[in-house]
């Protein structure tokens, strides 16, 4: 649109020579030789949902190449989409239009690790999952996962200000980021890669990057802390007859393992079809149920967890809160357990595509959006259980119920306006009404964008606004996302 500049080949000239050639893949349109099937991996997210058009993707080594790079483009008004490992599920990582990708994949260097406090610093491009198995050798764990682990980075993790199956335990990333480097739209290093775990001087900028997805400055280095990685781990798959089931044996969970407890998931017999379908993999059990729970305990005494763990188990079945229960009795069928959680979005995206709706919702009411979701799409006539010949497949839900948090999954054969708007924006109302959010961990991206006033007030997104123009005044950096 009018505020940005249309690339020019003159600007991939001036572009080109700020990093290194291999760095740079630009389309025969502005004068590069990649073709445009070369960009596709950039243009398009993990959902295939999103698709932008750019013509360049930069991928600086060096947070002086993020610097000059940005500076170039503001006094260009050129827009800019800030990609980490384009895993994210709110369109928030790819290009609207033509903007530039400004990609961080070749910034993945360690760039320090403390053994004694488990203080990580390492540049934003570092893929999770390896970041894990680094601080692993070392006795730690990364205070977050999730299915993207190994491909999302830890830049835009942060970005993203993403959630995950250990939120549970080691809490937001609000928390265990001490310090971040971030490059603003002119060219300016907000250098403030702290590793110290107090340091209360003055306003904490870092924290209007967490979750700022894109909006306010590109991360290109991250501090944070790590816990010690727990030496005992145990999971248990629960079959569940009722919500309300759920619900009770969270309750008695966290009374009876306390300390331990590190993650409390489910998912509902909607899903456990399309994960066991599509992973063949076997039912952990011996029947089906209407809702499955995965308890995990961490801790640094096995005998102890293990005897808690059963304990537990034996009291929700005798109180008859559960129907059936498995304890993994070996590492391999605790990554067997947790690959039916976190199978579940592959497979659903397997079955066909998928709406995803991430939202926090008020334990008590939390899984009642589904079926009022299921009987709009009934009374629509698009929709019945079972039934292959409807144009929707599946509605199901599943996520991390300790955090309140909600992933409802809407399988259609396409995506298309008469199925949309079935359920949007009642959702987003929805969840309103129930004084939820709608947006639990994955961000708003450009799916969301006109959705914000549901969870935020006019007030609470002028401000924002203002934030905005403050550090990116030509709002050059992920325009048509957030806000
Ligand atoms: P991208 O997708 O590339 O970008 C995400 C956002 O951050 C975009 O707005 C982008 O512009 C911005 N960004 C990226 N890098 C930077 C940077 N260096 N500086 C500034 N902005 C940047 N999320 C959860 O919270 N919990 C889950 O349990 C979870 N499970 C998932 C499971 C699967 C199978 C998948 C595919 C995704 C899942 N996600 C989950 C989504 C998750 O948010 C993203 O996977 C991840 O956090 C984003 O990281 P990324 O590197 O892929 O960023
Ligand atoms: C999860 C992944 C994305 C989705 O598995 O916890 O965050 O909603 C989700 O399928
Ligand atoms: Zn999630």
């Amino acid at each position: 649109d009018g505020r940005f500049k249309t690339l020019g080949r003159g600007d991939v000239e001036r572009l080109r020579a700020m990093a290194a050639p291999e760095t740079v893949l630009a389309t025969e349109a502005v004068g590069g030789s990649a073709d445009a099937a070369e960009l596709e991996g950039f243009n398009v997210d993990w959902l295939s949902k999103y698709r932008g058009s750019s013509q360049l993707v930069l991928r600086p080594k060096t947070t002086g190449e993020v610097a000059e790079i940005l500076r170039y483009c503001n006094s260009e008004r050129i827009a800019v989409v800030p990609q980490g490992g384009n895993t994210g599920l709110v369109g928030g990582g790819v290009p609207v239009h033509d903007e530039v990708v400004l990609s961080l994949r070749n910034m993945n260097k360690v760039r320090g690790f403390d053994e004694v406090s488990g203080i990580l610093v390492c540049d934003a491009g570092c893929v999770l999952e390896e970041l894990d198995n680094y601080v692993a050798e070392r006795g730690y764990t990364m205070p977050l996962d999730l299915g993207a682990k190994g491909s999302c980075h830890i830049g835009g993790n942060v970005a993203a200000n993403a959630g995950g199956i250990r939120f549970l335990r080691y809490g937001s990333l609000h928390g265990s980021v001490l310090g971040l480097e971030a490059v603003l739209a002119d060219g300016t290093v907000l250098d403030n890669i702290s590793t110290l775990r107090k340091d209360n001087t003055g306003y904490d900028l870092k924290q209007l990057f967490i979750g700022s997805e894109g909006t306010l400055g590109v991360i290109t280095g991250v501090s944070v802390v790590t816990p010690r990685r727990p030496s005992a781990v145990n999971v248990a798959v629960l079959g569940v007859p009722s919500y309300e089931g759920v619900q009770r044996a969270f309750r008695l969970a966290r009374a009876r393992c306390g300390e331990v407890l590190s993650a409390y998931e489910f998912w509902d017999a909607s899903c456990m079809g399309a994960v066991l379908g599509h992973q063949g993999l076997k039912h952990p059990l011996a029947g089906e149920h209407p809702f499955y729970v995965l308890i995990e305990t961490s801790g640094s005494n096995k005998a102890h967890d293990d005897e808690k763990l059963a304990a537990l188990l034996e009291e929700l079945l005798e109180s008859g809160v559960v129907e059936d229960g498995a304890l993994a009795q070996d590492e391999s069928q605790i990554r067997r357990m947790w690959s039916m959680r976190e199978g579940i979005p592959e497979s659903l995206g397997r079955t066909g595509p998928t709406y995803k709706y991430d939202v926090s919702i008020p334990i008590p009411v939390l899984y009642d959006v589904v079926g009022d979701i299921a009987r709009r799409l009934e009374d629509a006539g698009l929709y019945r259980a079972g039934d292959a010949a409807r144009p929707v497949r599946l509605v199901c839900g599943y996520g991390h119920i300790g955090d309140g948090n909600l992933h409802l999954n809407i399988v259609a054969d396409r995506f298309e306006d008469r199925i949309t708007r079935v359920f949007e924006p009642f959702v987003y109302e929805w969840v309103a009404s129930h004084r939820g959010s709608i947006s639990a961990e994955h961000g708003i991206g450009q799916m969301k964008r006109d959705y914000l006033r549901y969870s935020k007030s006019p007030e609470m997104i002028a401000y924002m606004r203002r934030i905005k123009d403050v550090f990116d005044p030509n709002h050059i950096l992920n325009p048509y996302k957030v806000l």
